[in-house]
């Protein structure tokens, strides 16, 4: 009998094998110590490669040397992004990850990278990974947090937290199944919930589709967890690439689905029903023949929608969409053209939106009706002839009263979404619902008659939305028209391309603040006025003993070149008229950072029409090829006298960046010279709010519909709102609103006042 004790232990014999290899072990030590140099001397592509070697030689000497490895590949990385070598970036962190599958530091950084390469999912996976490795990791935290939204959008815990609207859901599939609709496909999944639904009504067999990756991941996660694993076959796809017989054996009897968006047709209800009908349902239950037994027809849940149009005034829409206001820190606004935000149907532009949302009720300054809600369209999800025929409708003309006077804002748009002949759900701004509406601007003011032609696709339905140049008003007694081709893609197209400048939302509504613009052409008056004083007091360049030499050479020729300029420069970002204003206080050179050659000749249409000489204005960003050098002087000689630093966002955030450039800036101002604004106070204040935690995560304890979801869904909580806007969110003070910080320090003197950007918050931070 062999003596067991004596034979050598698999794992222990395997261990000691790389110590009996002696050339194994010089080649080890050899690379190790190459490693090290090179990290030395910061060649960290050779020193990457040697620990690659070294670890998968040596896999003990992981413990060891896991921290210089982790700092070897994140130089090395940065390297070759900088490089733009992106492959072998990614190659590189594949082999780490191979011999450190459960690092949550390089699968965070990875993180990074994918996010900062626009793989916005992939990157959130692994932020979720690594935190899922490490709840406590700060970084994987923060990072995770940034990204959650767009893996699973809030909507989703709006939808599960209304129980009106999930119990009708329930109530209509429960009577299509024991009615007899026993194969049911459920499209656009989301958590599981209408296919589980579908199961527990007794559905002899249930697929669904998701087309997004985590969504689909939380389905299967969420029907294991609700014992319906293998009961309920989960693709992950778009309905549209779905076959019979490779992902469903056979057609079904029951679509059921919830992809429709505040405007109905943006998640592509139409393509999808109408691929459904040719491909994956059975046929429908004919008129002619009524007695085919239901579980040989195939129908749809919901079996039609009805949709509503209302026109509206609606200042808050207005500020965001189109330029108000006919004069901004002393500049007349005329000459700027048309200016239009991106949300436009009438835009043939990828770039633009036909519409946006809101919860019309919730608005700042509510809304004024101008015409009652008219159906604009019904739709009946279960005629796919009707489906197709919405892409060749003829345009039609709605006439309508007008009911109330004021300026045309927008076109409000809803619908109720009839989920059999008994039920339906609306969307509507009078309904408790958590649902928004749709909202297409009008871009240009002075018209009653709302032309809505056609679109390309059905995600447009509503587009372009055109008005003619009637009256100015709506007044009462007159009529709307509406020229509408609703859900028609047909072939008219509007009076051609049309002469407009586009600026984003917040651009736009930036633009219509007077007050932000109107402090700003105070504090900049005031002070020139102290610089000039000071200088009359010095005599012409004095001030920083520099001989003062223009910025662009003088004219040749005997002209006086006048007196020496202050050269003021605006760093903000995105579209900003603040160096205009600057230039227009005379004797200032402004330099703008502006950097769109359309924003930049809005700009030198305004410097016309107000005034200002052509010289006084100019394109920073032209000039400078390195952004790093958008701090620098004007000319070796000079110094600024303002420099303007855009360091909050419209949000409410504050640009870190921007404000570490603060300290650099100082030192390029001259004697008396500012940054504007001089410092930032910070407010924060308690609230309550019980939309902001439905929108937050499910609530509560109960099942929802007597399913398990929450907790699954829930891990996507974010608990920090960056975005949140407090003038539309629904909640209790708690406090008064609190100085935080009072001094998040900028720069030398005196400033006066804090500049909020948007008008309806009372504090510039959202906290
Ligand atoms: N949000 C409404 C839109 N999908 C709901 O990936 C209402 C917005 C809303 N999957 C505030 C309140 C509300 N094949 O997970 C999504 C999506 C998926 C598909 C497979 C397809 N053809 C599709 C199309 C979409 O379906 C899920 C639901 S879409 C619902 C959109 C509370 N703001």
């Amino acid at each position: 009998m062999p003596n067991t004790s004596t034979r050598p232990k698999r794992g222990r014999r395997n261990r000691r094998v790389p110590r009996e290899d002696p050339a194994r072990n010089e080649l080890v030590s050899r690379s190790l110590e190459s490693a090290q140099q090179c990290l030395f001397n910061q060649d960290y592509g050779t020193a990457f490669v040697h620990y690659l070697l070294v670890l998968n030689l040596a896999p003990v000497l992981k413990d060891f040397a896991s921290e210089s490895f982790r700092f070897t590949l994140f130089k090395w990385a940065d390297e070759l992004d900088s490089l733009g070598r992106i492959q072998d970036l990614f190659d590189c962190y594949e082999q780490a990850l191979e011999l450190f599958p459960t690092d949550e530091v390089i699968i965070n950084s990875m993180g990074e990278h994918l996010f900062r390469m626009g793989f916005r999912d992939e990157a959130a996976g692994h932020f979720h990974k690594a935190l899922k490795l490490k709840p406590d990791y700060p970084e994987a935290k923060e990072n995770f947090y940034r990204v959650a939204n767009w893996l699973v959008e809030r909507w989703h815990f709006l939808m599960l937290n209304d129980r009106r609207r999930n119990h009708k859901y329930q109530q209509a599939i429960q009577k299509a199944v024991e009615g007899g609709c026993n194969t049911v496909l459920d499209i656009g999944t989301g958590t599981g919930i209408l296919g589980m639904c579908a199961k527990k009504a007794g559905a002899a067999e249930v697929y669904a589709c998701e087309l997004s990756k985590t969504m689909y991941e939380l389905a299967c996660e969420v029907v294991t967890a609700n014992g319906m694993n293998g009961l309920i076959k989960i693709l992950h796809m778009k309905s549209l690439e779905m076959e019979v017989p490779k992902d469903i054996p056979k057609r079904v009897s029951l679509v059921v689905t919830e992809t429709v968006d505040a405007g109905l047709f943006g998640e592509g209800i139409i393509e999808s029903l109408i691929h459904a009908w040719n491909h994956l349902l059975l046929p429908p239950q004919s008129t002619q023949d009524p007695s085919r037994p239901p579980s040989q027809a195939g129908r749809v849940i919901p079996a039609g929608a009805t949709v509503f149009g209302m026109a509206v005034q609606c200042l808050e829409i207005r500020r965001h969409h189109r330029l108000c206001v006919s004069e901004i820190g002393g500049l007349a606004t005329a000459a700027a053209g048309e200016l239009h935000s991106p949300v436009s149907c009438s835009s043939e532009d990828d770039s633009t939106e036909p519409y946006t949302t809101e919860r019309l009720s919730r608005l700042p300054g509510g809304y004024t009706p101008l015409t009652e809600p008219f159906n604009a369209l019904d739709i009946d999800f279960n005629n796919v002839q009707e489906l197709e025929g919405l892409c060749s409708r003829e345009v039609s003309r709605v006439r309508l009263p007008v009911t109330g006077e004021g300026l045309l804002d927008a076109l409000a748009v809803w619908f109720q979404l009839h989920l059999d002949q008994q039920s339906s759900l609306s969307t509507g701004p009078k309904e408790d619902t958590c649902w928004e509406q749709a909202i297409y601007p009008v871009q240009t003011p002075h018209s009653r008659i709302i032309y809505i032609r056609h679109v390309q696709c059905l995600a447009k339905v509503f587009g372009p939305l055109e008005l003619g140049d009637l009256l100015p008003h709506f007044s009462l007694n007159a009529e709307a028209e509406l020229c509408s081709a609703l859900a028609c893609l047909g072939t008219e197209q509007s009076s051609g391309p049309r002469d407009y400048t586009m600026l984003e939302c917040a651009e736009m509504a930036l633009l219509n603040n007077q007050p932000y613009h109107d402090s700003f052409r105070r504090a900049l008056a005031k002070l020139i006025t102290n610089l000039k004083d000071a200088r009359s007091v010095q005599g012409p360049s004095q001030g920083q003993g520099l001989e003062v030499m223009p910025l662009t050479d003088p004219p040749s020729g005997p002209m006086d070149p006048g007196p020496d300029p202050f050269y003021v420069l605006d760093v903000s970002e995105g579209f900003s008229v603040l160096s205009l204003m600057a230039a227009s206080q005379g004797q200032v050179k402004a330099y703008s950072s502006v950097e769109k050659t359309q924003h930049q000749a809005v700009l030198r249409r305004l410097a016309r029409a107000n005034g200002v000489p052509e010289e006084a204005l100019e394109f920073w960003l032209n000039q400078v090829e390195d952004e790093q050098a958008v701090l620098q002087r004007p000319s070796r000689e000079k110094l600024w006298s303002a420099i303007i630093l855009d360091c909050v966002e419209t949000c409410g955030l504050v640009r870190q960046k921007l404000m570490e450039k603060a300290t650099l800036a100082r030192c390029l101002l001259e004697d008396g010279g500012q940054i504007f604004p001089e410092r930032i106070v910070l407010y924060g204040m308690l609230v309550e709010s019980d939309t902001l935690l439905l929108e937050s995560a499910v609530q509560g304890q109960e099942p929802t519909l007597g399913f398990n979801i929450a907790p699954f869904i829930n891990q996507f909580t974010v608990p920090v709102h960056v975005f949140l806007d407090l003038s539309t969110l629904q909640c209790r003070h708690l406090t008064v609103a609190l100085t935080i910080k009072r001094n998040v320090p900028f720069s030398g003197p005196c400033l006066s006042k804090i500049i909020c950007k948007n008008p309806n918050n009372f504090t510039d931070l959202h906290l």
